[in-house]
């Protein structure tokens, strides 16, 4: 029997680092100051969230032999070092709506997100603006963690320095129809603090919303075999826990239709219309060396965007990274919440009123 991971949320390990350092952010502005984050300390002997067990997944082709972490010649040793898998350094002002997610403890004491910055690679998300975020529904799945413990974090590009800002979370909708088991609706809404502060703030980093496929009027329908790219902080190697990177990453993908999904990933009840699938492109397939990790989003990377460009020039997210088979394995598909099929649910979940924006 297959193991499937539904991973995405990387737990943190306990630490007790005390800093008297207060976030810098904090002296910004005023107001600023109000809604942002003091700094975080991690909680002593956490331990994995959501039970994912990585070690367990089983190579699902003739790959188990151990994955070289670079391959001499074709990509070089700095390309290898890069990547969410297979992927590249994503340049100043590229991604400006991609959104850290992580999670902060004592706001009293502790650290700032880019101080032992590993331990704040959680999830993705994406600003859609007016102080929404998008990400995973699976990403806050843990039952034991308040919402009050979780940071968005905008405005950042390497996250182990000190950019962009943190915000509280104030109110999150998850989908009713999210189904763990299966992965299904894995979507949630984030909001956080008053937009009036934000317009000022974000834009003075950089930071920009990113328009919804199916809520505009110029979003191009997605041909069997459309070309995608997929951004997060997560997996460089799936093989290596800790290779998350500090510089957002990105990478090319190619559309697999439904059907192949399913029949590759011999999970027909995953699989649907509310679900887009993406493997490394055509073209790539061909230039991958045998035993090489291809191009993928791997843990942490849940909750980000997967966009395209329409013929606009427009950036239009499609999809939120959800889950997938391991990460890496050559023609085998990432899974990715269908951002076109929950415009409905996204437009009436804004509307509710703050009290009924409960979590879960
Ligand atoms: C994860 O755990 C994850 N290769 C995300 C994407 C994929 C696998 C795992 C797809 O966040």
């Amino acid at each position: 029997m297959t193991r499937y991971t539904k991973v995405l949320k990387r737990q943190s390990w306990g630490q007790h680092l005390l800093t008297a350092m207060f976030w810098a952010l904090l002296t910004v502005t005023t107001p600023l100051s109000a809604s942002a984050q003091t700094p975080a300390e991690q909680e002593p002997g956490a331990g994995i969230l959501g039970g994912a067990d990585l070690d367990a997944e089983p190579a699902p082709t003739s790959m188990g032999q151990d994955l070289p972490n670079c391959q001499a010649g074709a990509a070089g040793l700095q390309s290898c070092q890069e990547t969410i898998i297979g992927g590249q350094n994503v340049g100043p002002g590229e991604a400006p709506w991609q959104v850290q997610i992580f999670r902060a403890y004592d706001l009293k004491v502790g650290r700032n997100p880019y101080q032992n910055w590993k331990d704040h690679v959680l999830c993705g998300g994406s600003y859609i603006g007016n102080g929404w975020v998008l990400s995973a529904a699976h990403c806050f799945e843990d039952a034991n963690f308040k919402l009050n413990e979780y940071r968005v974090r905008l405005g950042a590009r390497d996250i182990s320095k000190d950019e962009g800002v943190s915000f509280r979370i104030d109110q999150a909708v998850r989908h009713s129809g999210y189904n763990s088991e299966l992965k299904l609706n894995d979507i949630i809404l984030l909001h956080f603090v008053d937009e009036r502060i934000l317009k000022w703030d974000l834009r003075r980093l950089g930071v920009e919303p990113i328009a919804l496929h199916g809520d505009i009027p110029s979003g191009p329908s997605l041909a069997p075999n459309h070309l995608f790219k997929v951004t997060g902080w997560g997996l460089t190697n799936y093989r290596d826990k800790d290779s998350f990177s500090p510089i957002l990453q990105s990478v090319q993908l190619q559309r697999m239709p439904t059907d192949a999904c399913a029949e590759k990933l011999e999970t027909p009840n995953r699989i649907n219309a509310t679900v887009l699938c993406a493997r490394e492109p055509d073209s790539q397939m061909l230039n991958d060396q045998a035993g090489e990790e291809s191009q993928d989003a791997c843990q942490a990377d849940s909750g980000g965007p997967m966009t395209i460009v329409n013929a606009q020039g427009t950036p239009i997210q499609v999809g939120i990274v959800s889950w997938g088979r391991g990460c890496g394995y050559r023609g085998f598909p990432g899974v990715y919440t269908r951002v076109a099929m929950q415009i409905e649910w996204i437009r009436s979940a804004k509307r509710l009123p703050a009290e009924r924006r409960s979590f879960p």
